[in-house]
């Protein structure tokens, strides 16, 4: 699942005024290789048609496609993995659901919910925030490298950290045994997304 490297969140709030759909197909054309759609306050209609949009998006350019929480609009776009949140149906609900259909990630927030996670069939895990955010609040106190490097020394599944993820800091992410990244506002805010999405390919690749 090299393609988990680099994971852009969405979050239609954070693009400055710019079109969502515009600002991800370019990062696309950058070489993105992943795509978590998370526009929390979209009811699944309106969910679904801005995951048919990025799938037939993604698809075009080899990305993965993972729908945030909600596994019936992951299953109806045809995405190929859903995130779990604190607020999702269980692990094993969810597989008894899509089967072999959807990848299944979980967000964790502890080296025993990750280790849970694991055990219940999850195939990779979003540990964070590592760092402080913008909107830290709504994500939880920072947990720092050395609990994702705890977190990492446990399983033997993908761990992509989130959180206050710069092009700065990939290189300690990084060593800290995350395989990948994912990140919101280094991306999407930034002037050019797609010249952001390059360096942060490129710092991966270094790292
Ligand atoms: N989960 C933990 S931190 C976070 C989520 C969704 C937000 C990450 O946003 P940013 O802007 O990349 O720090």
């Amino acid at each position: 699942m090299d393609q988990l490297r680099l994971c852009l969140v969405t979050d239609r709030a954070q693009t400055g005024g710019r079109d969502l759909i515009a600002v991800v197909r370019d990062c696309l054309a950058a070489g993105l290789p992943a795509v978590q759609l998370r526009e929390k306050d979209l009811g699944a209609e309106a969910l679904a048609g801005l995951g048919r949009t990025l799938r037939a998006l993604t698809s075009a350019r080899g990305a993965l496609l993972i729908v945030n929480d909600r596994v019936d609009v992951a299953l109806a776009v045809g995405a190929d993995g859903v995130q779990r949140t604190s607020t999702s149906l269980p692990i094993g609900d969810i597989r008894a659901i899509a089967d072999k259909r959807l990848g299944i990630g979980a967000s964790v927030h502890s080296r025993e919910e990750a280790v849970a996670a694991a055990e219940a069939g999850a195939d990779w895990v979003v540990f964070g925030p590592i760092y402080d955010t913008p909107s830290k609040r709504r994500y939880g106190a920072p947990q720092g490298l050395s609990a994702l490097e705890r977190v990492a020394g446990a399983l033997d599944i993908p761990v992509i950290a989130i959180g206050g993820i710069t092009l700065e800091r990939v290189r300690e992410v990084r060593r800290s045994g995350a395989t990948g990244v994912a990140a919101i506002s280094a991306i999407l805010t930034a002037p050019s997304p797609a010249t952001a999405t390059r360096r942060f390919l490129d710092a991966l690749a270094a790292a």
